[in-house]
């Protein structure tokens, strides 16, 4: 499988997702493109026929406000028809612009709440250990999002029950709601917390693939800790007007022209 082709059209249909309501949440979702490619159309044992199948892999995402990237990730892996991108947020919808395990084939958990779905993870990964069923569990948390206390409680415990079957990602893009993480709250030395913190810790480029792929095989090779894959992205990846406006793309409004402009660029540069 062509998981270039694969990122490429999720950036599309991410696009197409929030260009059908005009706003929403960009940067964060073209950030984590190539994670999620790896993980749902390489390293997840999922079945979009049977998407409940007990003992699956799962994936948190922790930065709920991503939902319209999972949403187009899913989409594309066959979990719904691409028809169903095109009603986010609207009344009715399964595709909510946050995360909800009870609206959209394929969520594993509702997020939003920043902080809150890490330590769900945790619990799922402590779930899967107690059923013995040798799932691993993802999560995908934000830089911004680190700066919560819960993310630190669950960093604790996650290691105190060596949950090696957690593999985490952190999206350092740098960027929160309003501003760089380095001039509001820095997370540096980021690797060096969350190895005093007992996790094993891999730092990569998360736009590259062969990079997130490694990390993802060097993490299931060891059961000792949770590891944290720190993936340094760039916020709004992919469409330099997006990436240009910085952290003025965490919510940002897109004409109809600007999506076009954005997919031209996106198929130009596949
Ligand atoms: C507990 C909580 N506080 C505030 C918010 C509002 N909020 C949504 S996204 C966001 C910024 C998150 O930054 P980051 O985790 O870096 O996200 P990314 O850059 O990946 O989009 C904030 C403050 C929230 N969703 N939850
Ligand atoms: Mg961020």
């Amino acid at each position: 499988m062509d998981l270039r082709k694969i990122c490429e059209e999720i950036r599309v249909d991410i696009l197409k997702c929030i260009g059908s309501i005009g706003v929403g949440h960009i940067g964060g979702c073209l950030s984590i493109v190539e994670i999620l490619a790896e993980l749902y159309f390489k390293h997840m044992n999922i079945d979009p026929q049977n998407p409940k199948m007990e003992g699956r892999d799962r994936l948190v995402c922790s930065k709920g406000h991503a939902g319209p990237a999972i949403y187009a990730a899913l989409a594309n892996r066959g979990y719904f028809s691409k028809d169903i991108l095109l009603t986010l947020n609207q009344s009715e919808t399964s595709l909510p612009s946050h995360c909800d395990m009870n609206k959209t084939s394929g969520v594993d958990m509702t997020a939003g709440s920043l902080g809150q779905g890490f330590s769900c993870a945790i619990g799922m990964a402590i779930g899967s250990r107690l059923k013995k069923d040798n799932a691993y569990i993802y999560a995908i948390i934000g830089d911004g999002e680190s700066q919560e206390g819960q993310i630190w409680e669950g960093a604790m415990y996650a290691a105190q029950k060596k949950l090696s079957n957690l593999i985490a990602f952190c999206d350092y893009n740098k960027m929160q709601i309003d501003g760089n993480l380095e001039d509001i709250n820095s997370l540096d030395p980021l690797d060096k917390k969350w190895e005093s913190f007992g996790w094993n810790v891999i730092v990569i480029d998360g736009h590259d693939l062969g990079q997130i792929d490694n990390a993802i095989i060097k993490a299931k090779s060891q059961n000792e800790k949770p590891t944290m894959i720190i993936a340094n992205t760039i916020k709004g990846k992919g469409v330099k007007f997006i990436e240009d406006a910085g952290y003025g793309n965490h919510s940002m409004s897109l004409s109809k022209e600007q999506v076009e402009e954005a997919i031209a660029e996106i198929r130009r540069n596949a």
